[in-house]
This record gives C-alpha cells, structure tokens and sequence, in this order.
C-alpha cells in the first residue's frame, strides 16, 4: 500500500513529502520529478509567483544509486519566495505581527477554515489550503507514476473547456485520443501533444478563444475555471473491486480528483450525458473481432461495477474559478463584523492547466495500490514477475 503526506506553507521555507510503500528497484531520477514540475507551473494565466519560483526537488531519502530500496522517500522543494517572508512566517515566537488578515475571501478556506481552528489572523489558514501545496502532491505522485509506467500504464491529460471556450468537435479529439492510445503508452502521447499549446487544449481555435477570454478576465480583475480530462491507458482488466464501496476504483479515483483545491464536479466516461439517454444508447456493446472481445464505444470511461475493463480510464474534473479577485466581492471584517471588500491578494487568474497536470499526478497512487493490491510485491522483480503471469492483461 502506498501512502504519502506533504507539509508546508505557500510562503514557508519549504515544501515537504514523504511516499512509503514505493518497492524496491524501482529507477527514479530528481530530473524526471522536475519534469512534471516545470509541467506543473506551465499555463497561459498563471500569476507573478511563477516567475518566481522554479520548482525543483530534493531527494533526500529511499533513493540509492538511482533506485529506490523500499524505504520511505523524502522529497524536499524550496520555496524561493520564502525569502520575503521570513518575517511574516517567523516559525519562532518574535515575528513579525503586523499584518493581521481578518477579511476572508469568498470562495477560499478563509472563513470556515479559521473558525474551525479558532484563528485570529486568516494567513494561518490561507498558507496550508493554497493551491502551492500541488507542488509536492506532483513530485509524490510522479515516483508512483514511474513505477505504473514501467508495467505500461501511462496517464494523461487535456483541457476541455476555460469558462465558456470548449471544445465543441468533441469527436476530432476523440479520433486524435483514438489515434494515439491504440498503445498502451497512449496517455503520455496525448498529454505531450496537450503540453504544445498554452492552456493544454487540443484545438487549435478553442486554445486562442481560452487565452482571449483569460486575458478579458485578467483585465476585468476576475477569474476564470474550467473542464480538465484525465486519462490513463495500458491498466489491465480487474483493478479496483464491486465487492466493497471502499474498494470502487471509481469512487477512489473521484476522490484523488476532488481532493486537487478548487475541483468541484468529478465525472467519469460520459457520465453526465448518459444521464440523459435511453441505456441502448449508453452501454458499451461487447463484439467479436478476429476471436478477441471489443468494444465500439467506451461511455463507461473504462470503469464497470468499480473495475478497469481493459478500455482507457477517462476521468474529468470541473474546477471552478480561483476565488480570489483583483476586484473583489464583498465580504466581512471578521474583527468588528463590518461589511467591506474582500481583501486581493496575488493570485492566478487561470490555473486549469495546472490543475490537469495535477490531476494527472494524482490518480497514479490510485492506480498503483489497485494494481499493487492485485500484484503486489515488495520489489520490481517480484511484481514483474506475477504480472507477467497474469494472462487476460
Ligand atoms: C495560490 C496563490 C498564488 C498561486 C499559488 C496558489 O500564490 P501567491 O499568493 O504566492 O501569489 O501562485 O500557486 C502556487 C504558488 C503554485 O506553486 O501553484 C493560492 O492561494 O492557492
């Protein structure tokens, strides 16, 4: 089973990981982290602290001679605006005090997150539920993300929608999905190809509509969300189970969605549309073809009953616009309870893209503790070696 738990601050020293349960032999590299990283910052409609920051990982433990040896892996990112902080996130008791934030910002943790823990100065809770904290949920799930690759499980992403510019021709992008995920390393080629274009979309008009639209709610000092897609291909039949609700890859895998800050909706396959149809036009028909069972369709979106199917895993998420505004909404001095307008602070006007790399990274410890579960062992060798023994992957 694999496990990991991040800590820091958006503007503390530093962000900190630690993954357990990763098996011995498995090769990982801090270059091929900072890769997804640097991925993790990309995006047109990021704020100034991207400018800032250039995201890089420490390994610090778990890792030897470019493999990992079963212990747990210690991963460290510093945060290069901490600098200017250093007073405002004094950890000893002297520092500095003066700006204490009582204006929560709707939307954000602010509010419910400072009552819950009895805070006088909203900062306490603005720095853990910032979204900077993805930095190192990627750099943890990217470790788990090889481990998959290596057993031919790639995962994958793309952006739908940025407010209202969608893509329409969903069935183009399907055939260009379907082009590249007739292999198992299908994901990584769509995710590359979603990599090329600014707001990670895989058509060309809808990308300059998004960045238009983006940049309309940048100068109205406004914010903008979106859809996100998610994909994974190569996992084998039988991951996940029916019998419990606990182990519904499905319900698990919506869970690792809806954990990224500001996911709202989490849909799998088709889900919402098929809502609206007679089953006929919703269930994937099996066929034969050349001896070998098919299917023409995949509305499931790779999970029946809480299983893989042997069909690509398609996932989205709906991320709702970030919550705080360069013109803001009204809101409430909490000290004094007085009507006033919530306070700005730098922030991202789009972080859709970002938010779909990110979703990427996050499924994979899903993904790997099904499998595990089913394959598990405490080194490479041993898990290649009952995968390869399993004769309907
Ligand atoms: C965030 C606010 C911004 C974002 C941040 C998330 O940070 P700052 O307040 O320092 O400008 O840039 O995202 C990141 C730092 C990151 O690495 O993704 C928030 O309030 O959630």
């Amino acid at each position: 089973m694999i496990r990991y738990l991040t800590a820091g601050e958006s503007h503390g020293q530093a962000l900190v990981g630690i993954v357990e349960g990763v098996p011995a032999g498995l090769p990982i590299s801090a270059d091929y982290i900072d890769h997804q990283l640097r991925r993790r910052q990309q995006g047109y409609g990021r704020g100034g602290r991207m400018r800032i920051e250039a995201d890089r990982v420490e390994v610090l433990s778990g890792v030897r001679f470019g493999k990992t040896i079963g212990s747990p892996i210690a991963l460290l990112i510093r945060n290069r605006e901490s600098q200017a902080w250093r007073e405002k996130m004094a950890i000893e008791s002297d520092g500095d005090r003066a700006e204490t934030i009582t204006v929560p910002r709707p939307g954000h943790a602010d509010y419910a997150g400072s009552i819950k823990y009895g805070f006088d100065d909203i900062r306490n809770t603005i720095e853990r539920a910032s979204a900077r904290e993805t930095a190192m949920r990627v750099a943890c799930c990217t470790i788990v993300r090889k481990l998959l690759e290596e057993f031919g499980i790639f995962t994958g992403s793309h952006v739908l929608s940025i407010g209202t510019a969608r893509i329409v021709d969903r069935g183009s992008v399907d055939r260009m999905i379907g082009k590249y995920t007739t292999a198992s390393c299908g994901a990584y080629k769509v995710t590359e190809e979603a990599d090329k274009s600014q707001v990670r979309m895989l058509q060309k008009p809808v990308e300059s509509k998004a960045v238009a639209l983006i940049k309309r709610a940048k100068k109205l000092g406004d914010t903008l969300g979106g859809i996100f897609e998610v994909i994974a291909t190569g996992a084998p039949v039988g991951l996940g189970s029916y019998v419990h609700y606990d182990r519904k890859l499905d319900g698990l895998l919506a869970q690792a969605l809806m954990s990224i800050h500001a996911v709202k909706g989490v849909e799998i396959g088709s889900g919402f549309v098929n809502a609206e149809r007679f089953g006929s036009q919703v269930h994937d028909a099996y066929r034969l073809s050349h001896g070998k069972i098919v299917r023409g369709s995949n509305r499931a979106g790779g999970l029946e009953g809480g299983v893989t199917n042997g069909e690509m895993i398609v996932l989205r998420g709906a991320m709702k616009p970030i919550s705080t505004l360069a013109k803001p909404l009204p809101s409430v001095d909490l000290k004094g309870v007085k009507a006033v307008k919530a306070r700005y602070e730098r922030s991202d006007v789009c972080a859709v893209p970002a938010c779909s790399v990110i979703g990427e990274a996050v499924i994979a410890p899903v993904l790997a503790n099904a499998f595990l579960e089913k394959y598990g062992g405490d080194s490479m060798a041993e898990i290649r070696t009952r995968y390869s023994k399993d004769e309907n992957r």
